[in-house]
């Protein structure tokens, strides 16, 4: 049963005492504070909800709040996530995590948790970079970016994450840019409390090993039509506007995935019987 905190809670209240050890100007700052602040809106207490990640800049996330956090492996914070969700359904699980964490060593799991729809977010730091291993291209680094690893560009089609969301069967989609934390906080609350899986896509610039996505502030721009509850269109229109657009692009109607909770078929003794010698 959820407690109702006693005063109002603010974002400081779920930040840890730790400093974040991310480079001077990394977006994941303003996503960590978004994140702060939406739980602080949200009014769930630290120790009602679970901050789940895998590895890699972004994923430090749950090291930063101190919510229950767990730190996992690389390309698996969805199934942890989905994992934990379904056993305690009573927790607020939010995942997070940057481009190459989710979408490449984690794009498996990406797609079957947006197709499971348990209610869960998702947020995504993409900074189309690979930032804790030293700059190699991710799933969304465009074919073209020139690098000391890469020279001369990949030449590969970036991965589309909110049309692979959508078609997979996220109930909720939206993009955000670090540099609003209010923004990306508004659209996380959003997100926390529409049911089934939730999807945002942050921009969050990498100003270390990508310095000119430092310009993206100056990309950005309100999605200019509201948002849908037809995938087809939703899809649609991300595959065709200039990936700079922020706001709610898609809210579904999908019911989540929760099985009966509590119900188990099989004895932990019996369970335990069959693996001991
Ligand atoms: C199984 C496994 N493979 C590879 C690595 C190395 N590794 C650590 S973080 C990372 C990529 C991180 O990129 P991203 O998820 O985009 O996060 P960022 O650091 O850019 O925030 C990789 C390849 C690892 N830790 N574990
Ligand atoms: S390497 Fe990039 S993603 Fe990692 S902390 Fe530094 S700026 Fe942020």
């Amino acid at each position: 049963m959820t407690v109702e905190a006693a005063c109002p809670l603010t974002a400081r209240d779920y930040k840890s005492d730790y400093k974040p050890v991310w480079c001077p100007g990394c977006g994941d700052f303003s996503v960590l504070l978004a994140i702060t602040k939406a739980l602080a809106e949200v009014g769930r207490p630290p120790e009602e909800v679970a901050v789940v990640s895998g590895i890699g800049c972004s994923s430090r996330v749950p090291a930063y709040t101190n919510c229950y956090g767990f730190h996992g492996v690389h390309g698996r914070a969805l199934p942890l996530a989905t994992g934990l969700k379904l056993t305690r359904p009573d927790l607020l699980v939010l995942a997070a995590g940057g481009d190459g964490d989710g979408y490449s060593i984690g794009g498996n799991h990406f797609m079957h948790a947006c197709r499971r729809n348990v209610d869960l977010t998702y947020v995504v730091m993409d900074n189309q970079v690979y930032g804790m291993t030293k700059g190699q291209p991710s799933p969304t680094t465009s074919p073209e970016w020139d690098s000391a690893l890469v020279p001369g560009g990949t030449g590969l089609r970036p991965f589309h994450p909110l049309v692979i969301a959508l078609a997979a069967g996220a109930n909720f989609v939206a993009r955000s840019f670090s540099g609003d934390p209010n923004g990306t906080a508004e659209l996380i609350v959003e997100a926390i409390r529409h049911p089934g899986f939730s999807l945002i896509e942050v921009l969050s610039p990498c100003v270390t090993f990508r310095p000119e996505e430092r310009e993206w502030a100056k990309q950005v721009h309100p999605a200019p039509v509201e948002p849908t509850d037809d995938r087809g269109r939703a899809a649609r229109r991300v595959l065709t506007d200039d990936g700079f657009n922020i706001g709610v692009l898609y809210r579904g109607r999908r019911r989540p995935y929760q099985p009966p909770f509590g119900q188990a078929q099989v004895e932990v003794a019996e369970f335990e019987a069959e693996f001991l010698p």
